[in-house]
């Protein structure tokens, strides 16, 4: 029989999103919350992600909280981008800096979150049977957090090391082994740079190839951390005011206004200065929305992957086709890594991998290659696959998986019809964007929603039906308009088996969607309904707004 115990808020996780709601949460609002992650320490995606390469791309003064501007000047940057140990470190130093340690359980994950209509309180039960009673649960469990582990025949009889990149052990090193990568987007391509030039033999199965940049990584010059620091506003500014939320020039010029030399160079300026959100949406405004403008841009980056990889065979086999309409990716070296004897570019559409065997892998030209440790860098369930991972029911004992039966939704990405006081950090549908500053706003806005409905008697709160749904239409209005809609990726949950394909991203930008939240707040959220018990979900309810 596991312990019970009863808080005003459960967080679920310890990544960006989890700190900073235990911070605003604990510390601000002085509520009693337990925090839970499976991890034995903080850090999210940067606790797990440790292989070799892992890179964040968004800019190193970029990728940070803006909450509080003595811990963004107190925080220095070495490159122009951050490592995964360095982001861990970071995070690790804002879970101390604020005292939150206390708070949370590690290497302790919540498997159920179940709502208790009766009591008008969430009961969650841990992996080890204990339950927490909540007034409050914020979700803070990762947008790329549910691994994605391909059921490839064999796979389990490997006798090497077999790893996914998401959960690279710590120390693991392959130095002067035969190795073999599975997949190549943004991971696959770091990993794969990182690892070329130190394994004795590297095969690359590549199914997809990708459009990839230069990233542009360099060390901050003389000066430069300083001058971020001073511009901390205007940072902060920059990045919130923008669609993005990258730091960089957001531009609407047509690609169509330009002749064939003006395009080359502004796309071989962005080439040179790196970053794949730059080469996407600095150089013309029309890339992500024109097919023929966006075929241009692909074209360039061929060309360039022409030049780079000598082996025209191999160069072949990397070679991305059609839209460039993927998560855009930058790397740091990763076409010129096909220049190295040992490693090898295997087309898995070419010669579709047949079966894992004991000693390595078989492709279905009959070839078989040895390795002694497999790497599956084959991306997340994104988005929604936590939440389903979950034993999760809101009001009345509705599983999560029946609300979202035909997509998942949210009103905003952060709340559900028929989960009250139950918010989501990066939820469906919320902002494409770089993720610190889409977390910061999101936990921001659920603390203030929560702080409002305290400070006016409200017990439970929930979005109406009809906002989610209008919602959801806006989500899939902005979708139809873009080419990232018109390839598969986990964008659009196209990656996983089985998984139905479906918006999981509001497209309008992280400023329009910050308005959005702030306009909800200042009007007393009139799309959320304040609730009692199940049995006022019944009648016609005030909203927020007209309770307060
Ligand atoms: P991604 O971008 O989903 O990439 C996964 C890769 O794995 C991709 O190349 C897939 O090919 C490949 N894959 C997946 N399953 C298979 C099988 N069964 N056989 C061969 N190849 C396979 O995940 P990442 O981790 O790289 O990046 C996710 C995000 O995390 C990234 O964008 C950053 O924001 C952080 P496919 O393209 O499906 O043909």
């Amino acid at each position: 029989m596991g312990t019970q115990q009863t808080v005003d808020a459960v967080v679920i996780g310890a990544g960006f999103g989890g700190i900073y709601a235990m911070h605003k949460l604990a510390n601000e609002q002085g509520l009693t919350v337990l925090g839970f992650d499976r991890a034995e320490g903080p850090g999210g995606t940067w606790y797990w992600n440790r292989y070799p390469g892992a890179l964040s791309d968004s800019e190193s003064y970029v990728y940070q909280y803006f909450f509080d501007k003595e811990l963004y000047q107190d925080t220095t940057w070495e490159n122009t981008y951050l490592t995964q140990p360095e982001i861990l470190s970071y995070l690790e130093g804002v879970v101390d800096r604020f005292d939150l340690r206390r708070h949370f359980r590690f290497g302790l994950g919540i498997a159920a979150s179940n709502y208790d209509d009766a009591a008008n309180q969430w009961v969650l039960t841990t992996d080890e049977g204990d339950t927490i009673r909540a007034t409050y649960v914020v979700n803070a469990v990762g947008l790329l957090a549910a691994v994605n582990m391909p059921d490839i025949p064999g796979r389990d009889s490997f006798e090497g090391q077999l790893v996914h990149t998401a959960r690279w052990p710590e120390g693991l090193d392959v130095t002067g082994q035969r190795v073999a990568v599975i997949g190549t987007g943004s991971t696959g391509q770091q990993v794969v740079t990182a690892l070329g030039p130190q394994v004795s033999k590297l095969g690359v199965f590549v199914r997809t190839p990708q459009y990839s940049v230069p990233v542009g990584l360099r060390p901050m010059a003389e000066g430069e951390v300083e001058q971020y620091h001073e511009d901390f506003e205007m940072n902060r500014e920059k990045i919130f005011g923008s669609a993005l939320g990258f730091g960089i020039d957001e531009v609407e010029r047509s690609l169509w206004d330009y002749s064939e030399e003006e395009r080359e160079q502004i796309f071989t300026d962005a080439w040179n200065e790196g970053g794949g959100f730059r080469f996407m949406f600095s150089t013309f405004g029309n890339l992500a929305v024109d097919e023929d403008a966006n075929l241009i841009a692909g074209k360039f980056i061929k060309d360039r992957i022409r030049e780079i990889v000598k082996d025209p065979e191999a160069a072949r086999r990397i070679m991305p086709s059609g839209l460039h309409a993927r998560r855009p990716l930058c790397d740091n070296g990763f076409y010129e890594t096909f220049n190295l004897p040992q490693v090898e570019a295997v087309n898995v559409t070419d010669t579709p991998i047949v079966e894992i065997t004991a000693t390595g892998i078989r492709t279905a030209d009959g070839t078989h290659r040895e390795y002694d440790v497999i790497v599956f860098a084959t991306g997340f369930d994104a988005v929604d696959g936590n939440y389903r991972r979950m034993d999760l029911t809101g009001r009345n004992g509705v599983h999560i998986n029946e609300v979202w039966k035909e997509n998942p939704t949210s009103y905003l990405g952060v709340t559900t019809p028929g989960f009250p006081n139950w918010f989501m950090v990066l939820g469906p549908k919320g902002p494409f964007c770089n993720l610190p500053s889409a977390i910061e706003a999101e936990v921001e806005w659920i603390s203030d929603a929560i702080a409002h409905a305290r400070q006016n008697g409200i017990a439970m709160i929930e979005p109406t039906a009809e906002a989610e749904q209008k919602w959801s239409e806006h989500c899939s209005d902005l979708a139809t308009g873009s080419v990232f809609g018109r390839v598969d990726s986990w964008i659009f949950g196209a990656n996983i088996p089985g998984k139905k394909p479906s918006v999981l991203f509001y497209l309008g930008g992280l400023s329009a969607m910050k308005d959005l939240l702030d306009q909800e707040a200042q009007a007393g959220y009139p799309n959320l309904m304040p609730v009692q018990s199940s049995a006022d979900m019944e009648r016609d309810q005030p909203s927020l707004a007209a309770a307060s």
